[in-house]
């Protein structure tokens, strides 16, 4: 946790939160209850998390489709990726989450691709096996690609198309790796289960394809980073400063070469634990790849990270030159964050992020000597709050059995750990944790509201209440949150800004907070309940007012009172 003296007197958490449940109907307030949690970082409480939306709760989460097409899969730059499904489905697979990348040159990108099979209401009745066949025959003649990924959307498993088939046949009839992702948009409680499906499918068809390692003498994959606004080239210049090859970063600006070899590297830092433990853990089964928890979102985190890496390689050399690799990068970000952190120690920053960025970007604030009031994930697990401790307790529902599990074994001629048993124990013994994620909860302050699938409703009775300086959140309620005169970082492809990962990633987001605090343009908002406290939410909208002609100022009224009441 945050060793530092708290500087903020905040309102009573469990009156805040009382506040934000009063106007849902007793059901709908009895789930959010549980979803909303006051922290103990020392025994993190259960939260209710991964669990489905109550419907007319406006939600930030997306589908099933997002999570495998445009977070896991989509970012391998040359597979040819093919969205079944009606053509606004297909609109999706234009990825605009800013996973950059920089294929060298005479290499094919597909990214800027939108392919789709444009399903008709003939498809819909009779089947679309055949539209997509020849979809695939299609792309194949034109492009000629490596690989072809066939990705679901909701109407392909409602009428039943067998997609595994279909792709089964062509990879015979093209004689190339064709795979098919049953991820339809409804599959899943949110984009979670889509990460799932595509964790499944990267593993079962790609990695392990190629057993020629990469020259090196410290290899290692970055897995759960997607070089949002380019952090994974930050990550990658760093640790190849320090002397560690990076095979395949999945996926950031990441080939399909790249990922068929990934089981051949030494250790496994996952990033983001939310999108891709299940790749970790599968690697590790079959191939005997340890992972560790990487953070490099911070400066003080990216050094923890760092030295944790150079403890695993146990090489001198390499610790060695990490030292150096720190001081050096210090140098140059030492004196920006004192200068800002002096000038905005103290203020207050509210996170709700995906399902891992409201955990990490809480460092970045940290190191400006910032305070997180609260924070929250759009649609993470109970292990990415509470630690992976939990996991042997999280029940299984309906949801979660969609997806499947899939069984690895060792495989018997490439199952090589890294390290012994006899390494691997004494390396634990001092202190080094393997396979672990001790979650967001445990490095919050005790008392602080952790917020899962926040409401629209919850963010503005949370901006009211607790007036943070700054939001960090996501282009579904940005503008909402700007409206209220609150400056908004927003979190997911960070609109046009980056990188913020590792050292350089640390200043331009030092940067970047400053200028969004010290902007004088947010003292042109009034927000709405200093303009008029009538119109503190919860009011209604009650019509026009008729009290002069032609004046259409709207009357805004308690739920329940009368128009009369409200004027
Ligand atoms: Fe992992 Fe992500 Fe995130 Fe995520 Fe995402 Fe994203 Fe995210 Mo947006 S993989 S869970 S599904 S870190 S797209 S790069 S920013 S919600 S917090």
């Amino acid at each position: 946790m945050s060793d530092e003296t708290s500087t903020v007197t905040l309102p009573d958490a469990a009156a805040v939160k009382a506040e934000m449940l009063k106007i849902y109907p007793a059901k709908t307030a009895k789930k959010r209850a549980k979803q909303i949690i006051l922290n103990e970082p020392d025994s993190p409480p259960e939260i209710g998390a991964n669990s489905r939306t109550i419907p007319g709760i406006i939600t930030q989460r997306g589908c099933t489709y997002a999570g495998c097409r445009g977070v896991v899969l989509g970012p391998i730059y040359d597979i040819l990726q093919i969205t079944h499904g009606p053509v606004g489905c297909g609109f999706y697979a234009w990825l605009s989450r800013r996973n950059l990348v920089r294929p060298p040159a005479g290499t094919t990108n597909y990214l800027q691709y939108c392919m789709n099979t444009d399903m008709q209401e003939d498809q819909i009745i009779f089947g679309g096996e055949k539209k997509l066949k020849q979809a695939i025959r299609e792309a194949y003649d034109i492009f000629k690609p490596k690989a072809i990924a066939v990705l679901a959307t909701c109407p392909v498993g409602l009428i039943g198309d067998d997609i595994h088939t279909v792709a089964k046949q062509m990879k015979e009839e093209l004689g190339i790796n064709v795979m098919a992702f049953s991820c339809e948009g409804y599959k899943g409680v949110s984009q979670s289960a889509g990460h799932h499906i595509a964790n499944n499918g990267v593993f079962k068809n790609i990695i392990g394809l190629d057993d020629k390692p990469d020259a090196g003498e410290f290899t290692m994959n970055i897995l759960g980073e997607y070089n949002i606004g380019g952090d994974a080239w930050e990550i990658d210049t760093l640790l190849r400063k320090c002397g560690i090859h990076v095979t395949s970063t999945l996926s950031g600006d990441v080939s399909y070469d790249q990922v068929k070899k990934a089981h051949t590297v030494m250790l496994n830092g996952v990033m983001c634990h939310r999108s891709i433990n299940y790749i970790a853990e599968m690697m590790e089964k079959k191939f005997g790849i340890p992972w560790i928890k990487v953070n490099f979102i911070g400066a003080e985190a990216t050094a923890k990270t760092l030295r944790k890496i150079g403890n695993f390689f146990d090489s001198k050399k390499l610790t060695d030159r990490i030292e150096e690799v720190i001081a050096q990068e210090m140098i140059a970000l030492r004196p920006v964050r004192d200068e800002l952190k002096a000038k905005h120690q103290g203020k207050k920053a509210a996170l709700f992020v995906g399902g891992s960025r409201a955990h990490h970007y809480q460092d970045l604030f940290r190191d400006l000597g910032m305070e997180i009031v609260s924070a929250g994930y759009e649609f993470a697990h109970r292990d990415d709050y509470e630690g992976r401790k939990v996991l042997p307790t999280i029940k299984v529902d309906a949801d979660s059995r969609n997806i499947e599990e899939l069984h690895v074994e060792a495989d018997p001629l490439r199952y090589k750990p890294t390290k012994t048993p006899e390494q691997m124990a004494e390396l634990q013994a001092g202190g080094f944790s393997f396979k672990d994620y001790e979650g967001m909860m445990v490095e919050m302050k005790k008392q602080t509201l952790v917020i899962d699938d926040i409401s629209h409703h919850e963010m503005e009775k949370l901006i009211e209440i607790y007036k943070p300086d700054i939001i960090g959140s996501g282009i579904k309620d940005k503008f909402v949150v700007e409206k209220m005169g609150v400056p908004c970082k927003q979190l997911h492809s960070y609109d046009y800004s980056g990188p913020y990962a590792a050292f350089g990633g640390a200043v331009n987001f030092y940067r970047e907070v400053d200028r969004m605090l010290t902007t004088k343009v947010w003292k042109f908002i009034t927000p709405p309940w200093e303009k008029d406290p009538l119109q503190s939410p919860p009011l209604v909208h009650a019509g026009r007012s008729g009290a002069k002609k032609n004046d259409d100022t709207p009357v805004w009224r308690k739920p329940g009172a009368t128009t009369e009441e409200a004027a």
